[in-house]
């Protein structure tokens, strides 16, 4: 069996709803299961920062997908949720990305892990750390622009609200 830790994140539409399914999806997916969830943060646009908040968390699972088929599941809810993406780092109804898959360290066309980025990222270290406090953070990171929106108990409370 597989670790490994997701990215989500959006900022077009129903922000909420996006993640919720997404993780749904995830969910259901025959060869993963979901062992945790973060909080959900809102969160200041980094890189192209002329654009709308994002809904950030990370996600824990356990699967039997090696990782560039994990990648294929992450890209075809990206494509079930009909993203869009227009410029690069723009906004986008929904983002899927593999953040760390077991300890593995990797570079190919399609996926570098752990995420090139991840380490300067607030919105992507902080649900991180939620999700797994044991994880050494290279650097002091700034922590800024990353307000929790949300929390859950359990994915399954998190599935099944649908008020937001
Ligand atoms: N994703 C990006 C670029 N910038 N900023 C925030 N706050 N959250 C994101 O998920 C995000 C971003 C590229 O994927
Ligand atoms: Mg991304
Ligand atoms: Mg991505």
């Amino acid at each position: 069996m597989n670790l490994s830790y997701l990215s989500l994140g959006s900022n077009m539409g129903n922000r909420f709803e996006m993640l919720r399914q997404a993780v749904s999806q995830l969910a259901t997916h025959a060869a993963i299961r979901i062992t945790r969830i973060s909080s959900l943060y809102e969160t200041d646009p980094v890189g192209y920062t002329d654009q709308e908040p994002f809904l950030n968390m990370v996600v824990e699972l356990e699967t039997e997908l090696e990782a560039l088929p994990l990648l294929d599941v992450c890209q075809e809810i990206e494509q079930n949720l009909q993203r869009k993406r227009l410029v690069r780092w723009g906004p986008r109804t929904i983002d899927l990305d593999i953040l760390l898959y077991n300890q593995d360290n990797f570079e190919t066309e399609r996926l570098t892990v752990p995420h090139p980025r991840m380490h300067e990222r607030a919105f992507v270290l902080i649900p991180l750390l939620e999700v797994n406090p044991g994880f050494e953070v290279v650097d002091t990171f700034e922590a800024e622009g990353v307000r929790l929106w949300k929390s859950y108990n359990s994915i399954e409370e998190f599935l099944q609200d649908t008020h937001c």
